[in-house]
């Protein structure tokens, strides 16, 4: 990148002089870096937003202040640390939310929270526990928030629309790769009318619509070093959806015994102690103002989410790899299998979750 980070950094309204910036971690959307100042003043993270996946990025960071306020006020009314507890959206100084740079990219600027842990993986069940009560308190913090959001990406959760994109994307076959993908196609296929009849629930609001995270894997979470957790990052994505893709994106990410993109599919899998202790956590926040329907669907939603990434990714892989960052010319094809992969172990284990659910919510509905 030729862009000059510190002159983009300098249109901010930094507490501090900067004393360098380096790359941050490995985003599959943004470019993120870490700003360092002089003195004790905070360090910051810029990020240069990607415009190609967030059409309107000033109507994001108009979403990220708001729900940032809101939940800062609740941690200030429960006495908490409302630099650390909660993000907080640093302006330019023309006091925009987010600085335009000549080639027309966007940039925006939180605080750095120091001295938290982030995990790639949830490597033990107290920790897929924690993030379940992350989650679940970050959707309760927002249960009373009222303000109009954007849709930041359309029909990001959205079956029908995911459906749409699949359909166009196949008979464009644009990187010519249909041919070869038979079976995985046929994955997708045979699941299209158990996924939309979950879908028209949503639709017919049997399932209800609130403001949620949508990205809910662990590494957007920060902990403190006693694995506590402090606040939920990454919140590009937040709009109104179902509270079920939270719960669902989070099983797919933390319950995995392998990796996202392994390649070795003897080591992916659902496992059910991370599932039970991951749906612990959450329903210790939220299994007093779920609905009955979102209770009796969500096992199932760790399916839709799952399964939903399986098409995203061999969706991205039959346009020819334009969304996702690839580190290999099978990258999303290898994505597609493991993820396949969990999403079999997650039916093969289906009965299971339902059981885990239903007895967990009863625990916390006393
Ligand atoms: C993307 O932003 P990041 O890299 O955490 C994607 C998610 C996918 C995920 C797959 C805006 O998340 O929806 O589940 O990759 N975010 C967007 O790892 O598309
Ligand atoms: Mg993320």
């Amino acid at each position: 990148m030729t862009t000059d980070l510190n002159f983009i950094a300098s249109r901010f309204a930094l507490s501090a002089p900067v004393k360098g910036i380096e790359t941050l971690g490995d985003g599959f959307i943004n470019d993120t870096f870490i700003v360092r100042t002089e003195g004790g003043a905070p360090d910051y993270i810029l990020q240069r937003k990607n415009k190609r996946i967030f059409p309107d990025v000033p109507a994001m960071m108009e979403n990220i202040r708001k729900v940032t306020d809101h939940i800062r006020r609740g941690v200030e009314a429960a006495g908490g640390d409302t630099l650390r507890e909660v993000m907080t959206v640093v302006p330019t100084l023309d006091g925009e939310l987010c600085f335009m740079d000549a080639e027309g990219e966007y940039w925006a600027v939180t605080i750095f929270i120091s001295d938290t842990v982030a995990y790639n993986r949830a490597d033990t069940e107290k920790l897929a526990r924690m993030g379940g009560v992350g989650i679940g308190k970050f959707q309760a913090q927002l249960a009373d928030f009222d303000e109009p959001l954007s849709e930041t990406i359309k029909g990001f959760h959205n079956m029908r629309h995911r459906f749409e994109q699949w359909d166009a994307s196949v008979s464009r076959d644009a990187a010519g790769r249909v041919g070869s993908l038979t079976a995985e196609i046929a994955w997708i296929e045979s699941r299209r009318e158990e996924m939309m009849s979950f879908w028209s629930k949503v639709e017919d609001g049997t399932i209800p619509t609130r403001v949620t995270h949508n990205d809910t894997k662990i590494n957007n979470i920060l902990f403190d070093r006693q694995e506590r957790v402090l606040c939920v990052i990454d919140l590009d994505t937040v709009m109104p959806a179902t509270a079920l893709n939270d719960f669902g994106d989070a099983i797919r990410t933390y319950a995995n015994t392998g990796d996202e993109d392994d390649r070795d599919l003897a080591r992916v899998g659902l496992s059910l102690g991370m599932f039970a202790a991951y749906a612990d956590g959450y329903l210790s926040q939220r299994a007093a103002t779920l609905s009955p329907s979102e209770l009796e669907w969500l096992a199932f939603s760790a399916r839709y989410i799952t399964f939903e990434q399986v098409l995203r990714f061999l969706m991205d892989y039959i346009d020819g790899d334009t969304y996702y960052k690839i580190k290999s010319p099978d990258h999303n094809l290898v994505r597609t299998h493991a993820q396949y992969r969990l999403l079999c172990s997650m039916e093969e284990q289906y009965e299971d979750m339902c059981r885990i659910v239903s007895e967990t919510a009863a625990k916390y509905l006393g």
